[in-house]
């Protein structure tokens, strides 16, 4: 570090310092002060990847600041979303819709600049960061999806989609879990255009990294298959990190992971290299220090030099890269018009209008089917009109039914195929299928069995807090899967998932209402669906005498309706025990009880209904009200109130046929009988 005595504006406006420095020193001194007035956030890492950034920003990536969703834009995620100051600088630096405003806004209410990046919160974020390790599995879907949508749609010399995808990892990144699902499958996959920078500054938290970590990540990545190059303590030098940049450009077998050892902190006197550097403000005094080192003006806040504005903004060169491949788009149209129409469809996720009726229907005479199966059948139906509905399995896909049957294995070599072999790698499933959406062009679904959707729940929650799309197929949802016992059932995760806002959580009762949830799964723009299918078969309910399937559409709906004005009871079930809710009612039919039976498989677009539609379904008179569901009865009170019950699981399951498990766990006529007498009475 340069000491230097000038401290003053005089220093910034003649010309003595290159501006490239200059640069530098303002996503630096941009980023302190954003953390100082917001007296909370993250000024190390900014510090020390000043450089970096300038250097991707300015000089590496291809993007169109005024147009952040240009489609051929190169992705950056910022993994460790914790230096959320260093993008929004370089955002604001290279023309993004972000003003000096918004950065002095850092951290406030209603602000576009939040203490973690957010997706299409702030323009030029392409993925919600913050929980280590998921931004590196983003992108690793990103870069799928991009190799996916080059084999399909590149033609001759028209590489229509063509951009790499950078990922910043931190120690905390590379620490987590995820990084080896991340890292494992991009490298078996050979996804070339993945470019991942670590971040390698030996601090986290709570201390130096040899508290806890002493991997040799070259090897480990090597191991992986990934190009590594360890470019040493060169983290103030421009051109070598653009070099070695541009070196992994030309790496198309491989990602790559460039090693960066860096100093967080970079420049402060007191803190450089320490972990004070890292979630804390540096103090009034220790920025002035801080900007005498770097020969800024000590006691100037937010200070952006003109010549810096002017350097970094990348407006017109965005603009020139965007034209030029509008330009190659139509040319491409002329010549590959069907191509082009069909790219066209994919990117803006367009279901065709008919869609509905293509959706099968399952006749009575099919007998029973289990709802995985019903899936299985209704996602290959579906999977020809939707030629960019791509997905697969974490090695469960003939459990999960999730295979397509007209395309083959997405492989190196074949990424133009539908169906993703995702290993045994749950977490990075879910994480990729919510990057594949984020980079547009795909609609994925992510099939596994329900108990292990606790090895995705982070990524679940960020797709459900992104509002995307994805389809998750999880099979196998209660104790009636029998045999394999407690480890695989699933008791809580109805609850917990049906915790997390925004996802919606699907359980249809038969193979008609699994066909109607892929319709709805489908048709949702804004957030995750997710299917919660049986293993064991179903009987089809004959909808001549019980309501129409479309009824799931409203979330809950009066499948069997009691008899004459106003029912006694109401029993509300969903997925596998609605038939037996609705052998119930006969029984207590004859027994002189008039109970309806409301088939109830998706909570949350059931409370989006109009309060009418729902005083029709539960009637407010009408509290004798028993919950039939193979799960905990956690959030029941909801719908059965105070005066109801529920007919539910609070313990582990256990290993036995399944149909002994329902007998044993009280799923049967005996019990739910002697249950709603108790609060009739
Ligand atoms: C999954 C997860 N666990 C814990 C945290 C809290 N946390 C934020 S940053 C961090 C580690 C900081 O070290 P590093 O990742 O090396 O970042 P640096 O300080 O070097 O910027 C931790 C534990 C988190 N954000 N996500
Ligand atoms: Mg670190």
């Amino acid at each position: 570090m340069v000491q230097s005595n000038k401290s003053d504006s005089s220093n910034i406006e003649s010309g003595d310092i290159p501006i490239q420095q200059l640069s530098i020193n303002t996503i630096r001194t941009l980023s302190m002060d954003a953390v100082q007035m917001a007296n909370s956030g993250h000024p190390g890492t900014p510090m020390a990847l000043a450089p970096l950034a300038y250097q991707l920003w300015a000089h590496e990536m291809k993007y169109n600041p005024s147009n952040p969703s240009w489609f051929n834009r190169d992705r950056f995620v910022l993994s460790c979303g914790h230096a959320s100051m260093l993008l929004y600088s370089a955002l604001y630096l290279s023309g993004y819709d972000i003003s000096l405003d918004d950065i002095k806004n850092f951290r406030q209410w209603d602000s576009k600049t939040p203490g973690h990046p957010e997706y299409s919160l702030t323009p030029g974020v392409e993925t919600t960061t913050g929980p280590l390790g998921q931004g590196f599995m983003n992108g690793v879907g990103m870069a799928m999806a991009e190799a996916h949508m080059a084999k399909i749609y590149n033609k001759n010399n028209f590489n229509i989609v063509d951009h790499n995808t950078y990922v910043l990892l931190s120690d905390g990144d590379i620490m987590e879990g995820a990084s080896h699902e991340a890292a494992s499958l991009a490298g078996h996959l050979g996804l070339g255009k993945l470019i991942c920078i670590y971040d390698d500054n030996k601090i986290t938290i709570d201390g130096t990294t040899d508290l806890s970590y002493s991997d040799d990540i070259g090897l480990r990545f090597k191991g992986y298959g990934w190009d590594v190059v360890n470019l040493g303590d060169v983290s103030e030098d421009c051109t070598q990190i653009g070099k070695s940049i541009n070196d992994a450009k030309n790496i198309y077998d491989k990602p790559s992971l460039i090693v960066l050892r860096t100093h967080i902190g970079y420049g402060s006197p007191k803190y450089q290299d320490t972990s004070r550097a890292h979630g804390a403000p540096l103090g009034e005094e220790e920025i002035i220090e801080t900007k005498k080192n770097y020969s800024w003006p000590s006691e100037e806040k937010f200070l952006v030099p003109e010549a810096v504005l002017e350097h970094m903004n990348y407006s017109e060169k965005g603009k020139r890269l965007e034209k030029e491949w509008i330009e190659l788009f139509e040319s491409y149209s002329s010549d590959f018009p069907e191509m082009a129409k069909n790219f066209k469809i994919a990117i803006s996720d367009q279901i065709p209008d008919d869609f509905a009726q293509e959706v099968p229907k399952f006749p009575v005479s099919k007998g029973a089917i289990a709802t995985r199966v019903a899936s299985g059948m209704v996602l290959n139906e579906i999977a020809k009109k939707i030629p960019w509905l791509v997905g697969g399995s974490a090695d469960l896909a003939a459990s999960n039914n999730s295979l397509i049957e007209n395309s083959g294995d997405y492989a190196r070599g074949s990424f133009e195929n539908r169906n993703i072999n995702w290993g045994i790698r749950e977490h990075v499933m879910c994480a990729a299928s919510s990057g594949m959406i984020l980079h547009g062009g795909v609609r994925p679904f992510a099939a596994t069995f329900f108990a292990f959707t606790d090895y995705a729940r982070p990524a679940i929650r960020l797709s459900s807090l992104m509002g995307l799309p994805v389809i998750y197929v999880m099979t196998h949802d209660s104790i009636g899967l029998g045999e394999d016992g407690p480890t695989h059932q699933p008791i809580e995760h109805l609850a917990s998932l049906r915790a997390i806002p925004e996802l919606h959580v699907i359980r249809p009762c038969d193979a008609n209402e699994t066909a109607i949830a892929w319709n709805v799964a489908i048709q949702r723009k804004n957030g995750p669906t997710m299917l919660v299918l049986t293993r064991q078969s179903l009987p089809i309910l004959d909808r001549d005498v019980f309501s129409s399937e479309e009824g799931l559409a409203m979330g809950a709906y009066i499948i069997s309706k009691e008899e004459g004005k106003s029912p006694d009871a109401i029993l509300i079930s969903s997925g596998s025990e609605v038939a037996l809710a609705i052998d119930a009612q006969k029984i207590l039919k004859d027994r002189g009880v008039n109970v309806r039976v409301v088939s109830m498989p998706c909570w949350e677009l059931f409370r989006s209904q109009e309060q009418a539609y729902k005083d029709s379904v539960f009637p407010k008179e009408i509290k004798t009200r028993l919950s039939i569901e193979a799960g905990s009865d956690f959030g029941w009170h909801e719908w059965v109130g105070s005066h109801g019950d529920s007919v539910a699981i609070s313990t582990f399951g256990a290993s036995a046929p399944g149909g002994e498990n329902f007998e044993k766990f009280g799923f049967n006529i005996s019990n739910i009988i002697s249950r709603l007498e108790k609060i009739m009475t």
